[in-house]
Parts: C-alpha cells; structure tokens; sequence
C-alpha cells in the first residue's frame, strides 16, 4: 500500500509526559466513576503499579480538569466526502471525550484513494495518532500499543507507531493543535479495517472502523 507522509518530525517530550500524567489522571477518575470498560482496560496495562485501589482513590480525588464536560461542536465538523473520486476524511478526537475519535466509523470504495487528515484540534493536551489496521488486527494493534507503555522513550521516538504488516497507514504522532493529511489507497479486499490511536492507554477507547465496500 502507498502511504505518503507530510512529515516525519517527532512529537516533543513535554507533551509526551504531559499525556502520560492526563492518561493516569482518566484512570484515576475512571476507577472513581466506575466506567467498566476504561477500568478493565488501564487495569491491564497499568497493572497494580500505578492504578490506585478504590479504597485510596475516591472520586472527588480526580482533577476536575480532566472530566470532560462540554459538547461544544468543534469549529469545523469532520466528514467523511468525495472530490474527485477519493474520499477526503476528516477526523478529530471527540467533543465528549477527547480521548476518542468524533468519527468511528466511515466507508470507501475498494481501491479508492482516501485522504485523511487527523487535526488532533482538542483543548485537552493529549497527544495523539491515527493508525489504519488490517482486518481482524485490532485486537493485536491495541496489544502492541499497551505494551509500549514499558519502553515509552523508545516508542515515542517512533510516534508510538506499531511495527510490522498490521499496520496500513498512519499520521505521525501529533501534539495538540497539529494536523497531518496522509494519502493512501483503500485495501482492495473489502472487509472492516480497525483504526485506533495507538499512543499507549488510548486505544481500547480512541478506535473507529474504515469499512471498504
Ligand atoms: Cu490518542
């Protein structure tokens, strides 16, 4: 698959342990909510290390500044449409939870040039990427993403980019207020391809589908 990159530039170390306290700071508030899906998930990757038990972390001890709470519309919505036979894609983390993608799901003709542009356009600092998976790879995407957790200097030097064929086409790793477009052509084989934000700890969440038809 031809994949083009705008830059390669790599995401600066302040954002990157800015992101990585904010990951810790949702875990902490998520055990306090009781948001099943975010505890079963941190749990694993953070394991007993780092995750607080219930008992020494009650809710009002999360950081009302990480809780999202308005669903403002973004100042252009993303959309999913066609000019001149490609798809042009535009996706941004989610008004609700920026630790997600506004669109989770999007289709393209087999064979179709897609343009996608990630603005990572958030008022939460996190760091974040886009990642285009093979069919039936997600489940090893967000394994691999997790396990960078052990090696975060190593991956970040990398845009946390998950290594072998899994992997389709990605932006590189974006600090807030970054975009990137990256240009590629949809599988030919038709099917549902994964995509996620592979930075380590958002994946379970931040994940969509690009059905090719
Ligand atoms: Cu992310």
């Amino acid at each position: 698959m031809d994949t083009h990159h705008d830059s390669h530039e790599g995401g600066g170390s302040f954002w990157s342990a800015a992101n990585v306290f904010i990951g810790l700071a949702f875990g902490v508030f998520a055990l306090g909510a009781g948001a099943v899906l975010i505890v079963g998930g941190l749990g694993k990757s953070f394991g007993s290390k780092k995750a607080p038990d219930a008992a020494h972390a009650p809710a009002a001890a999360a950081p009302a500044a990480a809780t999202p709470t308005a669903t403002a519309p973004v100042a252009v919505p993303s959309s999913v449409k066609e000019e001149g036979g490609a798809a042009v894609v535009t996706l941004k983390p989610g008004a609700a939870n920026p630790m997600s993608f506004d669109v989770t799901n999007f289709t393209v003709k087999s064979g179709q040039a897609v343009k996608l542009t990630f603005d990572n356009d958030s008022t939460t600092p996190l760091q974040h990427n886009w990642v285009l998976g093979a069919a039936g790879s997600k489940d090893r995407l967000i394994a691999a993403a997790n396990g960078m957790m052990a090696e975060m200097t190593k991956w970040m030097a990398r845009g946390y980019i998950p290594e072998g064929p899994d992997v389709l086409a990605h932006t590189k790793l974006l600090n807030p207020k970054e975009k990137e477009t990256v240009d590629f052509t949809a599988p030919k084989e038709k099917g549902d391809y994964p995509y996620l934000c592979t930075f380590p700890g958002h994946s379970m969440i931040m994940q969509g589908t690009m059905k090719v038809e």
